[in-house]
């Protein structure tokens, strides 16, 4: 590999200016010279090196609708329909239309506030997967336009769109594929059809749509219908009627993080070796890389060895500001606190992603006020924080190689707790190592380092005092390009402690008297209204519940079913704790749950997983 050689690194005082060390190439390889971009998708010539590999992996850039999206940082997602009105999660696709019945549906108080509080996009559930539209489509009698409201001439999308265009917001569309409604799901050609048609409605009747997002949830189970899905099709639509638009997720212009609790990677290549699962060769390649959505090297030299191709494929990080996707009334105290929704950006955005933050309007069709009143106090810390940046100079592009520095000056009596760091994308994503020190009382202190930077990276740190920041570039792809080098200082935020209270009886007078099923002796005979599933650290396993059976006994003989046919909706995704609420109080002492996974196999539920509401208590989950 051509190989930078640099100017030994000399003793830097504290006078230089913003200074970077010069560095001398010898350009002993072709890779090097070859100044040739690959948009978006690269193929590596058959035998190529990983030398040869790692220069084309430097020269990998985005689309520039991709490059668009990731400038937008901060997005905004609506989870809003008919699971909004029946307290769900995910629909089953019989619901009644005349259930949506919103009082006060305002887009625009929606799109002010989000606008206001900084984000540049809004993504509406125009249909999620219980299959009800929120505009009145021609494909289905399944839409606003059986429902009560404005008398069946209301247009969700139509309203929101009107409001996106007075307060200069982008539209985004959710349009699930996976459909529990529609009678021809399931018959491949037919709901190709169909859905394309849904979609040339939305990208034809709406203005301009700059984002795509095709969920890839399908809790069908082995049993349950199997729809192959147009992939070709969809993209094609797409890309006739809104070519500005990034498709996201089952899309190959924007890649899910892998977790719905707003985590991104501190390593995130953009340019990266996961072939998106809209490809049919997805399956094989990922499967011989060993990799998946949720893996934590999905672009590294190594996996580049590998690989024989790459993909421009940016991460988004999704979250709702809940713990559900749409808005339940026993939510409203659940509100992510301003200490999370900052740990999320920092590690969203800071970690070279978008965030798509959901603030799902409720019954009225309003933004509730404990969302609202977070949003704002989210945004008035962000321009707290971001409003003065220490670094003098920051924005001058540095070019370089491997191993140098560059040193850039503070203002005087800077006290930072917060580096940024952004890399010139257009060019590709090149930066593989970093480190930062800080010139703190003449003395320079290393105060955090890294792998990947991307478009935009952030490290924290404890306060300091410093004058000057010095920026290594320990690795690089070819030449790194930053350019922008920026350090804040962000007040500490107080946390209050909320308790999370999903069971009232200890389970010290339990006993578990079968795992599978599930049966629990309580000790005692109480009066239950509900029960709770709350996944082992929140964290998802194949073995987990997915359909459920639930029983009560007093005797642990005989035995009356509570709830038949259950489905704890969408907890492989987002393992958190689901509260079922039984319709009337029951009396007993014993419990049983046969619950199976999403592959329809027994699942392993443990008994400390299991939360009872005793009839005077309340649960606080949804
Ligand atoms: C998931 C869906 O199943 C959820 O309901 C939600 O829409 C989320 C954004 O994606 O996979």
């Amino acid at each position: 590999m051509s190989k930078n050689t640099l100017t030994p690194r000399r003793h830097l005082s504290k006078s230089i200016l913003a200074s970077c060390l010069l560095s001398i190439f010898t350009l002993t390889g072709h890779a090097q010279q070859d100044t040739t971009l690959y948009i978006k998708h690269v193929s590596f010539p058959p035998n190529a090196t990983l030398e040869q590999k790692v220069s084309i992996a430097a020269r990998l850039v985005p689309s520039p609708q991709q490059l668009e999206w990731q400038k937008m940082e901060l997005t905004a997602f609506l989870h809003f329909g008919i699971n909004t009105f029946t307290g769900r999660e995910w629909g089953n696709g019989t619901e009644d239309p005349a259930l949506f019945n919103p009082t006060e549906l305002d887009a625009e108080q929606w799109v002010q506030n989000l606008k206001e509080a900084g984000f540049k996009m809004v993504l509406l559930t125009a249909k999620h997967h219980d299959g009800f539209c929120l505009w009145p489509t021609q494909t289905t009698q399944h839409s606003v336009a059986s429902s009560p409201w404005k008398n069946g001439k209301g247009d969700v999308v139509k309203e929101l769109r009107d409001a996106c265009s007075k307060y200069d917001m982008k539209l985004g569309i959710y349009l699930s594929p996976w459909d529990r409604n529609a009678e021809c799901y399931g018959d491949s050609p037919r709901y190709n059809q169909f859905f394309i048609e849904q979609l040339t409605e939305l990208l034809t009747n709406y203005g301009e749509v700059h984002e795509v997002w095709f969920d890839g949830a399908n809790g069908e189970g082995p049993n349950g219908k199997k729809q192959i899905y147009d992939w070709d099709a969809f993209y094609k639509t797409i890309q006739r009627l809104q070519p500005k638009a990034v498709m996201a997720i089952m899309g190959d212009d924007v890649r899910w993080v892998g977790n719905e609790k707003g985590i991104g990677r501190e390593t995130e290549w953009s340019a990266t070796v996961l072939t998106p699962g809209i490809y049919e060769r997805s399956k094989a390649n990922n499967k011989r890389l060993g990799i998946y959505n949720q893996a934590t090297d999905l672009g590294s030299r190594n996996m580049l060895d590998n690989a024989t191709e790459l993909f421009w494929y940016p991460s988004e990080v999704d979250v709702s500001i809940r713990p559900g996707w749409f808005w339940h009334e026993n939510e409203n105290e659940k509100v992510k606190s301003l200490k999370h929704l900052t740990d999320i950006y920092f590690q969203s955005v800071g970690y070279n992603s978008v965030l798509l933050l959901n603030i799902p309007p409720d019954k009225r069709g309003l933004i509730h006020e404990a969302d609202i009143a977070r949003l704002k106090e989210f945004a008035a810390y962000r321009q707290q924080v971001f409003s003065n940046n220490a670094v003098l100079n920051g924005q001058a592009l540095w070019k370089t190689g491997n191993d140098s520095t560059c040193i850039y000056k503070l203002k005087p009596e800077s006290k930072i707790n917060i580096v940024l760091l952004q890399e010139d994308i257009t060019h590709g994503q090149r930066v593989e190592e970093f480190e930062v020190e800080a010139l703190v009382n003449g003395i320079w202190q290393p105060i955090g380092k890294g792998t990947t930077v991307g478009y935009k990276r952030m490290i924290r740190f404890s306060d300091i005092e410093a004058t000057a920041l010095k920026i290594s570039i320990k690795s690089s792809r070819l030449e790194a390009r930053i350019n922008n080098v920026a350090a804040y200082y962000a007040p500490a935020i107080g946390e209050q402690q909320t308790t999370v209270s999903w069971n009232n009886l200890p389970r010290t007078s339990w006993k578990s008297l079968s795992e599978q099923p599930l049966v629990i002796d309580l000790g005692k005979t109480v009066s239950l209204k509900g029960f709770t599933y709350a996944p082992l650290n929140e964290q998802a396993k194949p073995t987990m519940a997915y359909r459920y059976n639930f029983s009560t006994s007093l005797d642990g003989k005989n035995w009356k079913r509570i709830l038949q046919h259950g489905e704890f909706s969408n907890i492989m995704h987002n393992p958190l704790p689901q509260t079922v609420q039984f319709e009337q109080e029951e009396t007993a002492r014993f419990i049983k749950l046969e619950a199976t996974t999403p592959d329809d196999k027994p699942a392993i539920v443990e008994m400390e997983e299991i939360g009872i509401t005793l009839v005077g208590h309340e649960a606080t989950c949804q």
